[in-house]
């Protein structure tokens, strides 16, 4: 390590004295202008990660749906994945050294983590829309250089591209190609191959309104439009040509306020999706003859996925074992439809893409997705295998499904929840069954449900268990929610720590609108007392309140 470079180099990146940021669920997320010399150590950090998982690290710039002037920075590991916990805590040390300690928290770390300073170093970098995200990238590529790391900037792209391409230089090219070219290449020829199988078809099924959040989903639509474009016509809205990133559009407004985007006209019973500002989310809705709003969630994404792989096996013979993860904010709804209808096992854990991810990798094929739109499914290596050595022995009817599933892991990114992935799997199977957007929605429906969330003094005195379902913390906390619970039928509610936030967020689902509301009202004032409220008491909920992520 060339300490007297580092010094001078990070003196250009200088930290705010006293500011003091978590690496949170999704990596460091603030105001663009208190980010530089976030950016800058996260450049060494990736290179420390790279030399010692000797591997490529991604850097991605983004902050998702967060505000156009907020950005942010997450590493990603080896095979795609979030970066491993105890690195967590070493990004957010290094973080927050002050300039004079920046050297020693670096040293600790490599100490630590036994890194081999000898060894080469590269790393990846994407960027998302924001007006600071081209400053801020080079912010990241100034901290790789000084510590001698290589590197290959990709410029604008999604998160799940970056993912994508960790994955594929990390895996010899077995994946795919680390290219956006390679990305565009395997998932059309996927998404082609597949609805070419499609009987039915007819324009209906195959055109759908997109709202782009005005974000970098957009511009990355657009570029990759023409490569599937036999299959799907897509409409773009919100495509940055005009509007501010995030703002009154894109997945997260449309979940949380369970009203369209802005900017886009929509006709009854026409099909149209929400992509985030990264484009790691997708949400479903359309209005219907009545003019009635219906959103379709993570939740009946993952039963649409789930039940259309199941069938898929069934078909082919294969006893695999197919597993659902969700969190506590799936609909009620959901878990029972998936349980007791389709006899999907349905696992749950925390909050945030990393949980599920890693939950869904114990089954032979996991579905994941969070009510908000963020999921994927992963197939293990050997079903992989398996399917493939079935697409060329068995005979034709069986051989036909065994292509479709061929078909659809190569469409799936395995390394993250991908908007674009997600979206183009979810055409192909309305189209092979020929279902209508109104035929999906009622396959269950959800039970009224409300978020709100609370401001406390320190959110650390809330811990839970059961996979957020439980609080143990503070004392009573749980017995009060329990007992408001029973007041209500069919009815759910569990508080949990924002991990991005600095509020306490809270769930209740019911047997009506009117009741969730109350309930969660309810919840929320026995956390602004038991858990130490702060300002103003909580009111109860009225349309648009308590944006959830
Ligand atoms: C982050 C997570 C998302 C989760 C949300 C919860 C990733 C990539 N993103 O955005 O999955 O739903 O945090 O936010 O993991 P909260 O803790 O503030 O409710
Ligand atoms: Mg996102």
């Amino acid at each position: 390590m060339d300490l007297g470079a580092i010094t001078k180099y990070s003196a250009l990146h200088a930290k705010p004295s006293g500011l003091i940021l978590q690496y949170g669920t999704a990596g460091f997320r603030t105001k663009a202008e208190h980010l530089d010399h976030v950016m800058f150590r996260m450049g060494l950090l990736a290179v420390l990660r790279s030399k010692q998982t000797k591997s490529t690290i991604g850097v991605m710039v983004t902050a998702s749906h967060n505000p156009e002037e907020d950005n942010g920075v997450k590493l990603v590991d080896p095979l795609g994945e979030m970066l491993a916990p105890s690195w967590e805590e070493h990004a957010t040390c290094l973080a927050n050294a002050e300039e004079q300690d920046m050297q020693r928290v670096l040293i600790d770390i490599s100490e630590k983590e036994a890194v081999n300073l000898q060894q080469d170093a590269f790393v990846v970098i994407g960027r998302d829309t924001r007006p600071s995200s081209e400053k801020l990238s080079q912010s990241v590529i100034d901290g790789v250089t000084v510590l001698g790391g290589q590197f290959h900037d990709y410029g604008l792209l999604t998160t799940p591209q970056l993912h994508y391409m960790v994955y594929c230089r990390n895996t010899g090219g077995r994946y795919g190609k680390a290219t956006i070219e390679g990305y565009y290449q395997k998932l059309s020829k996927a998404f082609v191959e597949l609805t070419k199988q499609a009987s039915c078809g007819g324009d209906e099924y195959r055109s759908l309104k997109v709202d782009c959040a005005n974000g970098i989903g957009a511009l990355k639509l657009r570029e990759m439009e023409h490569y599937f474009s036999q299959g799907l016509s897509v409409q773009l809205f919100n495509d940055g040509s005009k509007g501010k990133l995030n703002h009154l559009c894109g997945a997260d407004f449309v979940k949380s306020h369970q009203k369209p985007p802005q900017g886009m006209e929509i006709k009854s019973n026409e099909r149209c999706c929400s992509f985030d500002g990264d484009a790691d989310r997708i949400v479903y809705y359309y209005h219907d003859a009545d003019g009635h709003f219906h959103l379709i969630d993570g939740d009946k994404i993952a039963t649409l996925i789930s039940s259309f792989l199941k069938e898929l096996l069934v078909e082919i013979g294969e006893s695999l074992n197919i597993g659902v993860v969700q969190t506590a904010y799936a609909n009620g709804s959901s878990t029972r439809y998936l349980e007791e209808v389709m006899k999907v096992p349905v696992y749950c854990t925390k909050t945030g893409v990393k949980h599920l991810h890693h939950k869904a990798q114990e089954f032979d094929i996991g579905v994941y997705f969070e009510a908000n739109g963020h999921g994927t499914a992963l197939f293990s290596t050997a079903v992989e295998m398996k399917i493939k050595q079935s697409a060329e022995q068995l005979e034709d009817k069986k051989r036909k499904a065994a292509k479709m599933l061929e078909n659809i892991i190569d469409l799936f990114n395995q390394a993250a929840g991908d908007a674009i992935s997600d979206m183009l799997v979810i055409e192909a199977i309305l189209a092979l069954k020929g279902l209508t957007v109104q035929q999906w929605d009622a396959l269950y429906t959800d039970l009224p449900n409300r978020q709100l969330k609370v401001q406390v003094a320190d959110r650390r005195v809330i811990s839970t268990t059961n996979a957020e379902r439980q609080a143990v913390t503070p004392p009573g906390l749980q017995e009060a929610i329990n007992d408001l619970v029973k007041k209500y039928k069919l009815s759910r509610a569990f508080v949990r720590p924002s991990g991005t936030e600095d509020v306490v967020r809270v769930y209740a689902e019911a047997d009506s609108q009117e009741s969730a509301d109350h309930l969660a009202h309810e919840v929320s004032l026995a956390v602004f007392q038991l858990a130490g409220g702060i300002g103003e008491r909580p009111q109860p909920a009225s349309d648009g309140e308590g944006t959830p992520h």
